[in-house]
This record gives C-alpha cells, structure tokens and sequence, in this order.
C-alpha cells in the first residue's frame, strides 16, 4: 500500500516531503491550519499553515537552545514569559529550572494547546500541571504592551513571519518585550533558517537593535527545519551575558542539575560563533 506524502511549502521551489502513516489530527483553527501525523523516521509531526514546527524525534535541540541558553546566561531567572509555544515543549524545558518561580505562556490559539497536548504528550510531558504556570490565550502583541509585570527572560516560540506569527517579528511587538523585561533581562526568539532565511535575520537585527544595547544570534541545526543551521535572536542590554566563559556556564550547569540531550556548556558558549556570510549581511 502506497502511504500519503506531505509536503512543507516554505521556501520556493526547494524543500522537504514526510510520509504520512497516519493523520491524527486535521483542523483549521480560528488561526490556522493545523495537522498532526505519524512519520516512520521522525514519530509525531506537527505543523501549522504548511510548515513543521515541531517533530517528537528532534525537539529537543530547538527546545533545549531556546531555554536553557537564555535561563543560564541569566543566572537567576525567576520569571519567564513564553510567547507561542503552543505544543508545550518550551514550557516542559523551562518547568526543569528548579529556582524559577514563575512561567507565562501567551499562545493565540488555543486549539494548538488542546490537541497537542493530546496527541503531542511527550512535549508538555505533565508541564501543564506546574503549579508555577499560568497560560493566557492572547494575542502576544497585545500582551507585551498590556501587561504591567516584568519578566527576566522572554521566549519567542514563534512561527515564520508568515501568517499569525508575521506581528512576532515586528518594531511593536519588540519594543514590548523590551519594556516587559526587568533589568538584566535577556529576549531570545526564533529566527529562521538565515542560510535561506536571511533577510528575516537582518530585519529582526535591525529592530531590535533599537532597544536593545546587545543584539546578536546563536545557532543549531535542526534536522527538519532544513537547510543549515537556525539562528535565534539574541536581545539584552549587557554584552557580556553573551560572552560568559564556559566554566561559568559549567557550574550554573551543574547547580541547575540538568539533564540534556544537545544542550552542553560548550555547545552554549560555541552557538554564538557566526557564519561570516550572515556578520557580512547584518
Ligand atoms: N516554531 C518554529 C518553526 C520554524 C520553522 N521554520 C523553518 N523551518 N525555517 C517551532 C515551534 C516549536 N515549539
């Protein structure tokens, strides 16, 4: 028997086919259009409007760069803010930070939230039930420039700048985040694949070096978002949260008593080493 094939539509005329073993989920939301399927290589998929966001196989390098990254340059990040998120993972990540009191999650569609929660059960992995978490389904635009708490670090979990995630990438929602932070604070959001997402990298450098005194990226690369490395944007007022030798991020490491399966103290300290032709373009 011949299995369905799924094919992402993200960049033109290149791009990346999953077989389908079985659809579990097909909806389009209030938002979008979501589907969950069973892939033989890589276990559940998730994507939104066409795009992967997320697969149960290779999760856990993205999510890992996203948290841990930011939470131990920080070194005392009480309150975390996740924008997105929906399928969980960025919260189970945070929720392994032991000294952190508080996490919000803002996440616009909360169809996302339910039906991952169900068919995704290794993302959230029991993280909903954290006391310390509190969800809020909102516009994340909306919600930086509303809301009158600080936070020490805020997650982008966002999508492409394509669709519901397009406000994600803009000068307005930027400068939310940048007065929702409490001194010391670091942002950090996905960015693109800048090999074949450049110009979504030196728009975002742009913006942002707006408010913030530092800007930069660091990097991973995510087998199913293809096509090189990612880059996450890097936002904080003090350069030298970026540049923190590896034994300090050692023994943070090991204070925090994490457990990763890509992040390490020198995959941290490394991820800020950048392509040369992407300097060259910011
Ligand atoms: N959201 C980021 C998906 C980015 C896909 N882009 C790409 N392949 N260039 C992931 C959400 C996971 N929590």
């Amino acid at each position: 028997t011949r299995k369905e094939t799924w094919l992402e539509t993200l960049h033109d005329g290149f791009g990346q086919y999953f077989s389908v073993d079985k659809v579990l989920y097909h909806h389009q939301t209030d938002h979008q259009d979501l589907i969950i399927f069973e892939n033989v290589s890589l276990g559940r998929v998730m994507a939104l409007d066409g795009v992967v966001q997320t697969t149960e196989r290779d999760e856990f390098i993205y999510h890992e760069m996203l948290t841990n990254v930011p939470l131990l340059a920080h070194g005392n990040a009480k309150r975390v803010l996740i924008i997105g998120g929906g399928d969980g993972a960025m919260l189970r990540e945070v929720t392994r930070h032991k000294n952190v009191e508080q996490i919000t999650m803002v996440e616009i569609d909360a169809t996302v939230v339910d039906f991952c929660r169900q068919y995704l059960p290794n993302h959230s992995a029991g993280a909903y039930d954290d006391p310390r978490f509190k969800l809020m389904i909102d516009d994340g635009v909306n919600f930086v420039n509303q809301c009158q708490e600080k936070f020490d670090v805020i997650i982008s979990d966002c999508t492409d700048p394509i669709g519901p995630g397009e406000s994600l990438f803009t000068s307005d929602f930027y400068q939310g985040c940048y007065n929702s932070l409490n001194e010391g604070g670091i942002f950090v959001a996905q960015n693109g694949v800048c090999f074949l997402q450049q110009d979504e990298a030196v728009n975002s450098h742009r913006k942002l070096s707006h408010y913030f005194k530092d800007v930069s990226f660091y990097q991973a690369a995510i087998p199913t978002y293809y096509g090189g490395i990612m880059t996450f944007a890097w936002a904080s007022n003090n350069p030298a949260l970026r540049q923190l030798d590896v034994g300090t991020i050692q023994a943070r490491f090991d204070a925090a008593g994490l457990n990763c399966r890509y992040y390490n103290p020198a995959i941290h300290t490394g991820s800020f080493a950048l392509p040369q032709y992407l300097l060259d373009a910011l």
